[in-house]
């Protein structure tokens, strides 16, 4: 195939139950990220880096804030058929919503028949991750299958929230088996503490695509999902292939970070991932010039961290702070400040995760929480110190112990 025509789809339609209250207000896409990130912002920098130029986003779920920030940061030039199109729900095939991720697309086949690409890269929206997609979609070319399911190895304890592909002894690019989320899975031969897990990520002939989400909407039984449905049918017919993702070169990747993928679908996976930021070697490095992961361009002045009136002294440090911040004498430690972030003397900030305008008042201290948008702490009030007063306030705490509060809260003494 000469150059072939590649046509994106970012599935942005998930509600991110396990991440509420974070996802109270938005859908699970658009939850902050690194400060002044979106979830979606990684795979669509991929694909963007990758040289794809036709991308929608399908959405349903809570989609205002998710619509906004594509609309708003995702603008490509308008020369040229280039283009990142947040699509939402619109009941086309009768009058209901999504019924799952192959229904999304099934609702959305009128993008692929106005475009009429070859090969349609279909892409998850709330994972971290670098990949150079454009080196899956030769190894796809090469294999001559239907479809192609990008791979990463996973311990075998998360085995039940991925789908899990086993692939041919004859041929380890083909895919023999593959179970969505199994309950009893079965370790690799070569390391059996693992798995071998789809990102849910996936190149296909855009013809065999079509075909597949047409079947299957005629399918009562399925559950017209892509890693339920969908890819189990390719496998069932020997035509899916594997990519795995330590076979993906993206330029600048240091040995760190080259095979980093990170699905931060709950709150302690969430605040994990954040950690794998700030340490001095991070293990994702966000200052890799040569793959960008664009983000917001937030019309702010610069972080700014001043003595406070008394003249005392604060310290930043292992952390990252977003524009328009402003530290006065405060103590910030291991934790990631979003956007116009506003901290006062003698509060200290250590373990956490604040999003966009919070205010944090004098003497006031924050331990392993994430605070969302617009909250405020009041002075010489605390939050994280205490899970059982967290949660006679109302918020909401993990098992391990992170407390998270929810957006525009007010934590007094
Ligand atoms: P899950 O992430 O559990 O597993 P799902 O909830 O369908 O699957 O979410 C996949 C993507 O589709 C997400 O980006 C989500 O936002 C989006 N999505 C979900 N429902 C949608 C809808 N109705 N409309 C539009 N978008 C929707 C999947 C695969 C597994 C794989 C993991 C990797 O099914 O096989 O291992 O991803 O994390």
């Amino acid at each position: 195939m000469a150059s072939p025509k590649i046509f994106g789809i970012v599935l942005a339609g998930g509600e991110g139950k396990r991440l509420m209250p974070l996802t109270a207000d938005r859908a699970k896409p658009a939850v902050p990220f690194a400060g002044n990130y979106r979830l979606i912002d990684f795979a669509l920098s991929n694909l963007i880096n990758s040289g794809l130029r036709q991308l929608v986003v399908l959405t349903q779920y809570k989609s205002h804030s998710l619509d906004r920030h594509v609309s708003q940061t995702w603008r490509l030039s308008g020369l040229t058929n280039s283009y990142v199109a947040s699509v939402p729900a619109q009941q086309r095939l009768g009058k209901r919503w999504f019924a799952g991720s192959a229904d999304a697309i099934l609702q959305s086949l009128n993008l692929l028949r106005d475009e009429k690409p070859d090969i349609v890269v279909v892409v998850g929206a709330d994972h971290v991750y670098r990949m150079d997609f454009s080196q899956m979609i030769e190894a796809h070319i090469e294999s001559g299958a239907g479809v192609t399911v990008a791979a990463i190895r996973q311990p075998i304890s998360l085995a039940d929230q991925f789908g899990v592909i086993e692939v041919s002894p004859d041929d380890p690019t083909r895919i023999q088996a593959f179970h969505e989320k199994p309950e009893h899975p079965i370790g690799l031969p070569d390391s059996p503490q693992e798995v071998l897990a789809s990102m849910g990520n996936y190149v296909f002939d855009a013809d065999v695509l079509m075909d597949a989400v047409l079947r299957d909407g005629e399918t009562p039984s399925s559950n017209h999902d892509m890693g339920g449905d969908i890819v189990p049918d390719f496998v069932s017919r020997g035509d899916a292939a594997v990519y795995d993702l330590n076979r993906n070169d993206v330029p600048g990747a240091t040995d760190r970070d080259r095979y980093y993928w990170r699905d931060v679908g709950t709150i302690d996976s969430y605040y994990e991932a954040h950690r794998d930021l700030i340490s001095a070697l991070p293990v994702f490095n966000l200052y890799n010039r040569a793959w960008p992961i664009y983000n917001q361009q937030f019309n702010a002045p610069p972080a700014k961290f001043v003595r406070d009136s008394a003249g005392n002294l604060g310290t930043t440090i292992d952390s990252i702070v977003s524009l328009g911040s402003l530290l006065s004498g405060a103590h910030i430690e291991r934790s990631v400040l979003g956007p116009w972030a506003t901290i006062d003397s003698g509060a200290s900030v250590v373990d956490s995760i604040v999003f966009d305008y919070v205010r944090i008042g004098q003497d006031a201290r924050v331990h392993r929480a994430i605070l969302d948008k617009e909250v405020i702490v009041d002075a010489g009030a605390s939050v994280g110190i205490d899970p059982a007063a967290d949660r006679a306030r109302g918020f909401t705490v993990t098992d391990s112990g992170i407390t998270v509060v929810g957006k525009g809260i007010r934590v007094t003494r």
